[in-house]
Formats: C-alpha cells, structure tokens, sequence
C-alpha cells in the first residue's frame, strides 16, 4: 500500500466558526499522516458546484452551497498508507447523529448539514478534489523525520 496516498479534508464553515480546525488538525497528525497543503479558503459557487457536482439539482442543494459560502473553509491535503479511506473513519458517517464518540462527526456534530468536515471518499475523487482546491505548487513534497516511527 502506498505511503504517498493523499486525501483533501475540509473544515466547513462551521468547524472554522467553531474554532475546531486545531483539533481536527490533530486527529490526522496524531494518528501519523503527514500534512502536504493547508489553506483558508473563501469558496465561491463555481467551486463548490465542480466540488459538489454529484449533487447539483438535488432539493438540498442551494440551502448546502450558501452555507459552505458561508464563511472560511480549511483546505487540507493529508498523505500517508490508506489515508483516504482511514480519512472517512476519523471524520466518521455523514450523519452525525449515527456516529458514537469517537469520530470527528461523532464528537462535534448534530445535524447532517453542519457536519464540520468533508474528506474524499476515494482515492479517484481525492485526486479530483485536490485538483480542485490546490494549485500543484501549494502542494509541498517533504520528509517526516517520524516515517520511520509510523512506518515498519
Ligand atoms: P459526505 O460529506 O459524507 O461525503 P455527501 O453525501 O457527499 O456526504 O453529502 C455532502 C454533504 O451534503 C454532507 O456532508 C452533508 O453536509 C450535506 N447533505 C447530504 N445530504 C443532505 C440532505 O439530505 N440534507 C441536507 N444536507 C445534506
């Protein structure tokens, strides 16, 4: 499995309101994947629509897209060994209420439309919304001096 897997996390305007980005941060840090991009992002329609596209038409739509613009969103991209679907079970199901403590969803949310994070839910729409959010040169390449401590 490869370690150079990458998946995008948002903070949604309601985690960043919140103050919770620091600790969404830390759940993907604590558990030893390695941050490669990070912005505060202001989305506009056009975005969110290419980002949301499977969505478009749907009657939740409109009232979802003027709350993501909202107010800032935190952009991440965060790489590492089965990061996109390990991403999904830190943030936990998309319905917060399903979710015992424990996820991020679990431990912050209530309601389905302020759900505080979104992240990739594969590896080909991770790489289509990392395209999406962040231009190749925001994107740092580094070493972890802690590989060799997370990784056997
Ligand atoms: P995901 O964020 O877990 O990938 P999706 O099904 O892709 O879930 O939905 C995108 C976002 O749209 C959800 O995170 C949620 O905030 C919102 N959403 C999804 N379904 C509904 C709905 O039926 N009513 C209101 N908001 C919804």
């Amino acid at each position: 499995m490869s370690h150079s897997e990458r998946t995008f996390i948002a903070v949604k305007p309601d985690g960043v309101q919140r103050g919770l980005t620091s600790k969404i941060l830390a759940r993907f840090e604590d558990r030893g994947y390695k941050l490669v991009g990070i912005k505060l992002i202001q989305a506009d329609e056009q975005l969110l629509s290419q980002h949301y596209a499977e969505h478009v038409g749907k009657p939740f739509f409109p009232k979802m897209v003027s709350f993501m613009m909202s107010g800032p969103i935190l952009a991440t991209v965060w790489e590492g060994k089965d990061v996109v679907k390990q991403g999904r079970v830190i943030l936990g199901a998309t319905n917060p209420l399903s979710n015992a403590p424990g996820t991020i969803r679990g431990d912050f949310g209530i309601d389905l439309g302020r759900n505080v994070c979104h992240g990739s839910d594969s590896v080909e729409s991770a790489n289509r919304e990392i395209s999406l959010w962040f231009k190749k040169e925001e994107l740092v390449q580094w070493e972890s001096n802690q590989a060799k401590w997370i990784y056997e």
